[in-house]
């Protein structure tokens, strides 16, 4: 697996070179909202720690990062008034990871509404 790469996109995000829109932080999680949204409120969250994807993550950094992922989907299904709520991580490209930061997407689902490819 190749090494974390200190200039992806998140993390020029996390360090607040390119703008987002933040719809949450805490000491360790930032989240903020995808900018090609699958549905309406498809919120990315991810850890300020730098690691690739969950493969190479410090296990200690996992229980902060799962609790503000359920944090943030409890929110986005009220936000959204969605009926359900999809979570979603991918661990490399031929797993469908296009950006090497890792991050959990927290995607609002409506009855009947399929997600946007
Ligand atoms: P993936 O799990 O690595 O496949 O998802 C990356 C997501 O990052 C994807 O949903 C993109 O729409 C999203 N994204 C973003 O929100 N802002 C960006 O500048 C870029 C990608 I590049």
């Amino acid at each position: 697996m190749s090494a974390y790469d200190t200039n992806n996109i998140f993390a020029k995000i996390l360090r607040g070179e390119i703008p987002s829109h933040r719809v949450y932080e805490d000491d360790a999680t930032v989240a903020f909202m995808d900018v090609m949204p699958q549905a309406e409120g498809h919120v990315l969250v991810l850890p300020k720690t730098p690691s690739r994807n969950i493969l190479d993550a410090d296990a200690s950094t996992l229980p902060s990062l799962i609790g503000a992922v359920q944090k943030i989907a409890i929110a986005a299904k009220e936000a959204f008034d969605a009926d359900g709520v999809t979570i979603m991580q991918f661990n490399e490209a031929p797993a469908g990871q296009s950006v090497f930061h890792l991050h959990f997407h927290v995607i609002p689902r409506r009855d009947g509404v399929p997600l946007k490819p």
